[in-house]
């Protein structure tokens, strides 16, 4: 394992990189967590070890105001999470041993994989939303985010959640985000995982992107809460199958 910072504008990004074991040239993976997320929570961790095991290196990376990167978590925004996606897949690419570049990223890190694979349709041979959180524009848009009501024309300064705080920016910005573009201008191949018991992002949407998208799979993980608690095997199966099947 090796671990870094990227640069982003000044910004650095907590990185670390896992080779499958004695591979030379291989296929990489971006890995980005999801919302108060980091890239030490089970579910990443699972999610890169069966990358590796299918021969897939894993560089796993912290947007701003999450885990070890900078920025303050209240002052993060999904256009700061997009600008920090592009650094990572820049520097993905100039990588010498990377063969095929792969996108993965759970829950609100599922609806940035999204966003960035419409954004740089010519750059991944596959996507892969885990959970994807796609409601949030559309919850952004109607006033309410994490449960917490607000006046969606006359946006709050800051919107109060669990002991801390989301700028009011967050959702200034979540309300400008139409994920139906980025979903349209995405051909290649799609891997959709979802928990079957996730209360957090309802399955409509992912049934919804799995219809949407060209090329899509979609695998449901049967009793599975959004992090997969109980059900990291399957998680592990389901992503081994899928590049087994392409590497
Ligand atoms: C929300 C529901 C889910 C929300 C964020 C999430 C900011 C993100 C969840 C995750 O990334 O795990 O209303 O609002």
């Amino acid at each position: 394992m090796e671990e870094f910072y990227i640069d982003c504008d000044g910004i650095k990004l907590h990185a670390k990189l896992d080779k499958p074991e004695g591979a030379e040239k291989c296929p990489l993976c971006i890995l980005i967590h999801g919302f108060t997320g980091h890239m030490e929570e089970e579910h990443l961790i699972t999610t890169q070890k069966a990358m590796n095991e299918a021969g897939v290196a894993v560089l796993r990376a912290e947007m701003y105001g999450h885990g070890g990167s900078d920025g303050e978590f209240r002052k993060h925004t999904l256009y700061k999470w997009v600008t920090n996606a592009l650094a990572v897949v820049a520097y993905a690419k100039k990588l010498d041993f990377v063969t095929d570049l792969y996108l993965c990223g759970h829950s609100q890190g599922g609806l940035l994989t999204m966003l960035i694979g419409g954004m740089c349709r010519d750059d991944f041979k596959a996507i892969i939303p885990m959970s994807p959180a796609w409601m949030i524009p559309d919850y952004a848009r109607k006033g309410n985010l994490l449960g917490v009501d607000y006046d969606p024309v006359h946006l709050p300064e800051e919107l109060p959640i669990w002991d801390t705080a989301l700028d009011g920016d967050y959702i200034r910005v979540a309300q400008t985000i139409h994920v139906e573009d980025e979903i349209d201008r995405y051909e290649g191949p799609v891997l959709l995982i979802h928990g079957g018991i996730d209360d957090v992002v309802p399955m409509a949407y992912v049934e919804k992107a799995a219809k949407l998208y060209k090329n899509a799979k979609l695998v449901v993980v049967p009793g599975a809460h959004h992090c997969y608690d109980g059900h990291l095997e399957e998680l592990a199966d389901t992503i081994k199958n899928f590049f087994m099947e392409r590497v």
